[in-house]
């Protein structure tokens, strides 16, 4: 973390009223600093791109240029975005003297995050959020974005990076916990290519998602019945619109969360996944064509599958791409995951049956926007 004094001075570079004010560390991210900043009585967000990740922080603050204007452009869109704030120059960004980016963003007001979701009504808000961006960005072409992390959801690359990494440890070395996670992976390999393999195919097209539509990424209002907004854009890049929706899933279902105390339980909440779905069916279900629909249930079992393999390729790694408050979280996440594919396997013929439902009515085409 950054000491407050190179916090105070990278935010005077920002084209805000002085005083600088309070900076505090702001949200639950895993990878990227982030801070609520004071300045001039109002409240900003400020936040260090993390350049071991994105390679590319510009092309992230190019996008994001990108969707903000494109987003400009429509009306009653009914979901916003932070805003980005200038630099004294007129930029978008600064560099530190790490060569680190550091950006400045609207703090939207009278928003609050969920920790889980407990009602029906905001399951069905997460879909229509969801669902309205994916609508949005359809007018815009996949190739004004730049990709910010290749490979992101690239699952086979995942997995082979694990059993690479494995097949270099000594099996002696393993523990049983950690012995389990290869099994269950080795068990359910076919699965890791099925989305690339359809798009491979031209089977489901490239369009533009947003990469990381978890719950802590959509901002409620205070009562926590509507979205307001979608956050953390720095992902927004060509993809699946299956990643998204599975992510989301894999997010908003696991009522535990992706840390849940020793002998939770740990379920895929069918109730929650079927409200996300009518409100995402709603909002843009008639943009999905025949074979996105059919490759849903696959894209809801692969994500928390792709998200396990990567937590485990890190606690094996040491920790270094996502932040971990103790050793063993990274692991510990990994299980909760595979235990959350599990669950989605157990009820398949459910959740078929509900992306069935969900995408089969005739009020697809009906969408109004309050
Ligand atoms: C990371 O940084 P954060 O918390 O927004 C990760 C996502 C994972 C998520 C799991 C760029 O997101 O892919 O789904 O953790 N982002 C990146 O909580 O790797
Ligand atoms: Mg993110």
């Amino acid at each position: 973390m950054s000491s407050l004094a190179r916090l105070r001075a990278i935010a005077g570079r920002f084209a805000v009223d002085p005083p600088i004010g309070a900076v505090r560390p702001l949200g639950r991210g895993l990878i990227n600093e982030t801070y609520d900043l004071e300045a001039g009585g109002q409240h900003y967000v400020l936040q260090r791109i993390n350049g071991l990740v994105f390679p590319r922080p510009e092309q992230i603050m190019a996008n994001l240029q990108v969707l903000g204007a494109h987003l400009a452009e429509q009306s009653a869109i009914g979901l916003r975005i932070p805003a980005l704030i200038a630099t004294r120059e007129g930029g978008n960004f600064v560099r530190d003297a790490d060569e680190c980016v550091w950006r400045l963003l609207e703090l939207i007001q009278d928003a609050t995050t969920l920790a889980r979701i407990e009602r029906k009504a905001q399951a069905l808000a997460v879909g229509t959020a969801l669902g309205r961006f994916h609508h949005l960005v359809e007018s815009l072409p996949n190739e004004r974005l730049g990709l910010t992390l290749p490979g992101f959801h690239a699952t086979p690359i995942y997995l082979d990076r694990l059993l690479d990494l494995v097949g270099r440890t000594a099996s002696a070395d393993r523990t049983p916990e950690v012995q389990r996670c290869i099994d269950f992976v080795l068990h359910r390999r076919p699965l890791a290519a099925a989305l690339e393999d359809a798009q491979r195919d031209g089977r489901i097209p490239l369009r533009v998602t947003h990469g990381d539509p978890k719950l802590d990424n959509m901002l409620f209002s205070r009562d926590g019945d509507r979205v307001l907004a979608i956050i953390d854009l720095d992902t927004v890049q060509p993809g699946l619109l299956q990643h998204d929706i599975g992510d989301c899933l894999r997010s908003c279902c696991n009522s535990g969360g992706e840390l849940t105390g020793e002998g939770d339980r740990i379920g895929f909440d069918l109730a929650i996944c079927e409200a996300i779905l009518v409100g995402y069916a709603q909002a843009a279900g008639q943009l999905l064509g025949r074979a996105e629909i059919e490759l849903l249930y696959d894209a809801i079992r692969l994500m928390p599958f792709e998200l396990g393999l990567r937590f485990l390729h890190d606690h094996l790694d040491g920790d270094r791409y996502f932040r971990v408050a103790v050793r063993g979280d990274n692991l510990r996440k990994a299980q909760i995951q595979f235990a959350l594919v599990t669950d989605i396997e157990r009820q398949a013929p459910q959740i078929r049956a509900s992306i069935a439902t969900c995408f089969s009515r005739g009020d697809l085409r009906k969408r109004s926007y309050p």
